[in-house]
């Protein structure tokens, strides 16, 4: 089972608007600062965020009851006069975790209404997260001979294809920065890995190398899977071995 809160920016839109037209720039300060404060008050907490689109972020929260969305939304309150709404949903998958995280703002079902906190009462099943961290191999070499606006036209074609991948897997993609991307994922083998990295070299002629991290909670679990993938480039860089894939459990 997995957990997921996804957090929002409660009525941004309308309040975007009484900025005027120079706003944008004051928008991108909010939407980096909201994003370092969310992974600072998550992250110490065992959790890991996602810069999913800017207003809206996605943090596996395994382990995280009501109450700690209760701390961590009276921190925010402190630091932004936005209001935020916090979505929590459980799921065999981490797409059915999503699923159950729009349904109870949907429906406006609350685990606490004071503090604007939706989602189903919270089962304690002790279950392992899944991440999966992929990043490409030499991307400085591939790099060498494109501008650097093609590497980013790149890197977002690599992004959508991986997404769609992985999505009628159940799993969710994330793009972390440089050429990095982390996959909430759900029991995919290595079977499945393997099929996904064979399209991208067919397609694009790039290779990804792949850490696979399992345990308790999302931060450990990147931790692990983190660590799998500096261990591929060790045996790449030794001369020993090549891996593509590398598994690490807790
Ligand atoms: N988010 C994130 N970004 C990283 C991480 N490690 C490196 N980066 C970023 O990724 C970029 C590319 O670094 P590397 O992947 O080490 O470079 P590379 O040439 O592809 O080397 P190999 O991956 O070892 O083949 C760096 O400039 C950083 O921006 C990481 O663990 N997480
Ligand atoms: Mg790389």
């Amino acid at each position: 089972m997995i957990q997921l809160t996804i957090i929002k920016i409660t009525e941004y839109g309308p309040w975007t608007l009484t900025l005027g037209s120079d706003r944008e720039h004051r928008l991108q300060i909010l939407q980096a600062t909201l994003y370092k404060e969310i992974q600072n008050l998550f992250s110490e907490r065992n959790c890991l965020a996602f810069p999913n689109r800017f207003d809206e972020i996605f943090v596996i929260t395994n382990g995280l009851s009501v109450d700690d969305h209760i701390e961590i939304q009276k921190e925010l309150a402190k630091s932004f006069q936005l209001g935020l709404s916090m979505s929590i949903g459980q799921g065999n998958t981490p797409y059915e975790a999503n699923l159950n995280v729009d349904k109870a703002i949907r429906s406006k079902i609350t685990l606490d209404k004071d503090h604007n906190i939706f989602g189903l009462p919270l089962q304690k099943e002790e279950d392992l997260v899944q991440i999966i961290h992929m990043d490409v191999d030499g991307s400085t070499s591939i790099s060498a001979n494109k501008s650097p606006y093609e590497i980013s036209s790149l890197i977002l074609k690599l992004y959508s294809e991986m997404s769609e991948f992985f999505l009628v897997r159940n799993s969710l993609a994330f793009f972390l920065g440089g050429d990095n991307f982390m996959i909430i994922s759900s029991a995919i083998d290595k079977e499945g890995i393997t099929k996904f990295l064979d399209l991208i070299r067919q397609r694009h002629g790039i290779s990804f190398n792949c850490g696979i991290g399992t345990a308790k909670t999302g931060r450990e679990a990147a931790k692990l899977a983190t660590k799998s993938l500096d261990k591929i480039r060790e045996l790449r860089d030794s001369g020993t071995e090549r891996q593509r894939i590398l598994e690490l459990t807790c």
